[in-house]
């Protein structure tokens, strides 16, 4: 299975594992470029140096490709900028804004660069940069989201754009893949159904709360603030919703949520962690490798191929 995404980076498949913050760390990003897709470590809030030392690592676990996200809301964007450009780090990934002034240094490094958009506008004004591709990622994503579905953003994309677009948001399985690429995508990017791999180094409790979920477990908290964030639903969840409804400061609502994405990824804690999830966690019923992840995404899509194709013959 080849696309214009896998040929340029030369990845077996076309599978991308979400760069996400505090989950994301070299050793689970070298076990999905090490199975054929493309790991991306998560930079998240970190300082430059844990960035770097973490690029460190995965180029001892591996030698395929990988990639760095940059979360643009960090207060240490602008040391990370610096660090992925010293590394020449070969993909970039850009989540949580408008990464618009940074491309221009980032490709002048040798970066790919891939922006996640939660909007036609957006994909537009940055398509005017030089970028390899964009990542459409639809409002079924887990973490900070858009409020376009995944089906409508990826096929706008698809249609306008002529660079590759890689569809995220809802996907976790061989079928979505294939609807993915039904819509014009190129490849998938997957974040959740990841965070239930054995090389993810998130609580048990991180996993468990993912395989118990089930369609309608998540909720987006903090659309009032403009900070609209995808999470498993509990005791926290439906305090900051309240919160939200209340009217309270987008500082003050920053400050009741700070702390808690570690709190559920290092802690487990059921109550005041927030378990960042996308609706696709109804899809994800076990913790397996990474390797076995995306195996068994690949022999879903091959089977998922041929039913569709007797469909069209018939
Ligand atoms: O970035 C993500 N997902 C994330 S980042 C994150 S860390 C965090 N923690 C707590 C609160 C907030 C963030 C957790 N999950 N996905 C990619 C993504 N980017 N989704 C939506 C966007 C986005 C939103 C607005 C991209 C650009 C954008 O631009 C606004 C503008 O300035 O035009």
């Amino acid at each position: 299975m080849q696309t214009r995404i896998t040929r340029m980076l030369n990845i077996k498949y076309p599978i991308f594992q979400g760069g996400m913050a505090w989950i994301s760390e070299a050793r689970l990003a070298a076990a999905v470029s090490n199975a054929g897709g493309l790991g991306i470590i998560g930079a998240g809030n970190a300082p430059g140096s844990m960035v770097r030392e973490e690029i460190k690592k995965i180029r001892e676990l591996t030698d395929r490709p990988f990639g760095v996200n940059i979360m643009l809301m960090s207060p240490q964007v602008e040391e990370v900028v610096e660090v992925v450009c010293e590394e020449k780090v070969g993909v970039i990934t850009t989540g949580a804004g408008n990464p618009g002034k940074y491309i221009n240094q980032l490709v002048e490094s040798g970066c790919r660069v891939f922006p996640i958009v939660p909007t036609l506008a957006l994909a537009r004004r940055l398509s005017r940069y030089p970028i390899e591709g964009v990542i459409a990622e639809g409002g079924e994503a887990g973490g900070h989201v858009g409020d376009v579905a995944t089906t409508v953003l990826v096929a706008l994309l698809a249609r306008e754009l002529k660079i590759p677009v890689i569809a995220a948001g809802g996907f976790a399985d061989g079928r979505g893949l294939i609807a993915a690429l039904a819509l014009g995508a190129e490849a998938v990017q997957l974040g959740t159904v990841f965070v239930c791999s054995r090389e993810c180094r998130v609580h048990d409790n991180y996993k468990k709360a993912i395989i118990n979920a089930g369609e309608r477990s998540s909720r987006v908290t903090g659309k009032m603030v403009k900070r609209p964030v995808r999470c498993l639903d509990n005791k926290l969840m439906r305090y900051l919703e309240e919160m939200d409804r209340k009217g309270v400061s987008p500082e003050k609502f920053e400050e009741l949520a700070a702390g808690s994405l570690r709190r559920a990824v290092e802690e487990g804690n059921r109550e005041t962690g927030s378990f960042m999830a996308g609706q696709s966690a109804a899809l994800v019923n076990r913790v397996s490798t990474a390797a076995e992840i995306i195996e068994d995404i690949m022999s879903q899509a091959r089977e998922t191929g041929d039913r569709i194709d007797k469909i069209l013959k018939e």
